[in-house]
């Protein structure tokens, strides 16, 4: 389809970047931010539309992250924007668990419709996706009655103190902030380029550290990204889920997909768990959910989701009526501009563009993703050494030539690139040359 966007879908750069007028703010943002807020490009954004971003000095840039998966619909959809003033004029807050209105149940149903499974499911909506996680543990235990949580090596599933100890790597996620809560376990994962296991036997060694380390009777609930986002875009081998679903099923284990940034829509389908041909008990949603306004949700069996008693979960500000009219926008301009057959686009011209990066450039030692979910691993050349100076070496070009890509993997060595779904193939072919120079230097 043809759309129309308010700033023409174009790199074009007017001053070095950062630019004179971002300069600025930095200096005034280091006097009043703190450090540990520590951001990718000093280049401070005014607005946006589709693919690109325009920052206070003018600059146009093509935005090859979508602020970390949420800007699914595009920048400034005008959609999004009309519903989210609507609807701030209408009502902001009554609290949904004070006096309720439909926008919630209206998310809540169309989750329920499009999340896998054919079954009856609810939801609760929170407001970012730390806290989808930290309710998905509290009403697997519940239901379960047990308390271990199992979560997978390279995960990445929240900041708050609980989701920061299912999140794999201490540094920096973790380092010098905890302690965290007990019984939090992390698993080996299937990782095809570095450990070349089959499904089936990257499973078993799963299945094996799990009877030797905690004991599945213990384990309330196994929290799996089926596309690891922040972990380095890593898409376990086929078979691998499907097998440690049945094992979670086989032993009373509540199996939680978070989708929080590799769901609705990005990877080519709603949910990503859809590739691996796998019914979660229960999935997670929030970044893409609404278009930039904080929304997060829980999603599954209604046996589960109801076995929490009532007044168990909620909080002050889950599924604010702005965020929820934000998300049923996106709902239906995710199906009404096929943005799931965008995605699947998105990967073919990616595929078609960078798959051979492998072959031309020795820092390169693999190139994989699903839909528009991509990672590019950099390496020591020659061997499968992480090369995380080469990855901020290929960041520093790419941000300063009008490109933003983002970081990822437990080693910094992984290039993510996760663009809006609106993004056209001459700006994915733009950004590529981009980024090729800075690879061609190794
Ligand atoms: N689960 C799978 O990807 C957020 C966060 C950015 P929140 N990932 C990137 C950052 O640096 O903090 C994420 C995720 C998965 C959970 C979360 C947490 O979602 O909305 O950031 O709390």
């Amino acid at each position: 389809m043809t759309r129309e966007f308010s700033v023409p879908q174009k790199r074009k750069l007017v001053t070095e970047l950062p630019g004179p007028a971002s300069v600025a703010l930095q200096e005034r943002r280091v006097r009043a931010v703190s450090r540990g807020a520590g951001t990718l490009a000093n280049i401070y954004m005014d607005h946006g539309a589709g693919a690109i971003l325009v920052d206070v000095d003018g600059n146009q840039l093509i935005d090859l992250g979508s602020g970390i998966g949420v800007m699914t619909v595009g920048h400034a959809h005008p959609d999004v924007a009309a519903a989210a003033a609507a609807q701030a004029a209408k009502l902001t807050h009554t609290l949904f668990t004070v006096t309720p209105y439909e926008n919630y149940v209206r998310v809540a149903e169309k989750l329920a419709e499009i999340t896998p499974g054919d079954f009856e499911k609810h939801s609760i909506l929170v407001n970012s996706g730390s806290e989808a996680v930290e309710n998905a543990v509290k009403i697997a235990r519940k239901y379960t009655g047990r308390r271990a949580i199992v979560s997978l090596d390279h995960a990445f599933h929240g900041r708050t103190n609980l989701t920061m100890g299912m999140t794999y790597r201490p540094w920096p996620e973790r380092a010098g902030m905890g302690p965290v809560p007990a019984e939090l376990y992390s698993v080996p994962i299937s990782y095809p380029y570095r450990d070349g296991l089959s499904g089936e036997e990257a499973a078993e060694k799963t299945i094996d550290y799990i009877n030797t380390h905690i004991g599945a009777s213990e384990i309330a609930a196994f929290f799996v990204e089926p596309i690891q986002g922040d972990g380095g875009i890593i898409i376990p081998a086929p078979g691998y889920f499907s097998r440690l679903s049945e094992f979670c099923t086989e032993n009373g284990i509540v199996f939680v997909a978070d989708e929080i940034q590799a769901g609705l829509a990005r990877t080519g389908a709603w949910y990503s768990i859809e590739h691996h041909g796998v019914v979660p008990d229960l999935v997670t949603s929030a970044k893409g959910i609404a278009g930039g306004f904080p929304l997060a949700a829980v999603t599954g069996r209604a046996e589960i989701m109801d076995a929490v008693q009532p007044g168990g979960i909620g909080g002050t500000f889950g599924g604010n009526p702005v965020s929820t009219a934000a998300a049923l926008a996106v709902f239906d301009i995710i199906e009404r501009e096929g943005l799931i057959a965008e995605a699947q686009r998105i990967e073919k011209t990616l595929l078609a563009r960078i798959g051979d990066w492998p072959d031309r450039f020795s820092v390169v030692g693999d190139v994989r993703g699903k839909g528009a979910m991509f990672g590019v691993e950099l390496v020591q050349p020659g061997t499968k050494k992480p090369n995380p100076e080469a990855l901020s070496a290929v960041l520093k070009h790419a941000t300063s030539n009008g490109v933003i890509p983002l970081d990822a993997g437990s080693w910094d060595s992984v290039l993510r690139i996760m663009p809006p779904l609106v993004i056209s193939d001459e700006l994915i072919d733009d950004a590529a040359s981009v980024i090729e120079e800075a690879l061609a230097t190794f």
